[in-house]
């Protein structure tokens, strides 16, 4: 840590090609050693049916994790897609089948509308697949701008989202 105060980040981690379970555990490793952070927790892994995307893809593995960095937004960003690239995340089409995608859940409060970083994640407050493994790791979270992840959760539907042991 570099003498700036740390911010509690959260990242959404997703796979469904090339041994997804590996690439994710492999993933949680590399955000353990992210410069300027600190990995506090992560989740179980998931198993999910895709949302969106093209017909017939491979179910997802799904996880979260927590940090504290010092690391600015978009630096922290750039490390993400850095990781991810790292993993031969080819972009083809949206939504599509990938190797490794980390979503910045959130940052701190912060909330921004910049395409490039949105936050908090514009997609994460109807995601079960974000949602459970993020009660895991912080149960009392609140969404800025969206509620408490207890009242997210009631809202969601589970269907489709399988624990792995
Ligand atoms: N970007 C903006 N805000 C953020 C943020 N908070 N975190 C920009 C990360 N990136 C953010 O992302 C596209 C652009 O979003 C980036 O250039 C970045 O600057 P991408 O990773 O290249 O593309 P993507 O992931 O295909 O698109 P998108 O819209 O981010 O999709 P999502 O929301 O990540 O959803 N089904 C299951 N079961 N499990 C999944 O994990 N994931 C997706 C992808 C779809 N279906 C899924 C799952
Ligand atoms: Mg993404």
């Amino acid at each position: 840590m570099n003498g700036v105060s740390a911010v509690l980040a959260y990242i959404g981690l997703g796979a469904n090609l090339e041994a997804p379970r590996r690439q994710v555990e492999a993933a949680l490793e590399e955000l353990a050693a992210l410069p300027d952070s600190r990995l506090l927790a992560r989740s179980p892994l998931y198993r999910s049916t895709p949302l969106g995307g093209p017909e017939g893809q491979p179910d997802y593995v799904n996880a979260a994790a927590a940090i504290e960095t010092t690391l600015p937004p978009y630096a922290l960003l750039d490390a993400l897609q850095a990781i991810e690239q790292a993993h031969g995340r080819v972009r083809t089409v949206r939504w599509g089948p990938r190797t490794l995608d980390l979503d910045l859940l959130l940052y701190g409060d912060l909330v921004q509308d910049d395409p490039r970083l949105i936050l908090p994640h514009p997609r994460l407050h109807e995601r079960a697949f974000v949602l459970y493994p993020l009660h895991d790791i912080a149960p009392a979270l609140v969404v800025p701008g969206r509620g408490t992840l207890a009242e997210l959760l009631e809202r969601c539907a589970c269907a489709g989202l399988e624990r792995l042991g």
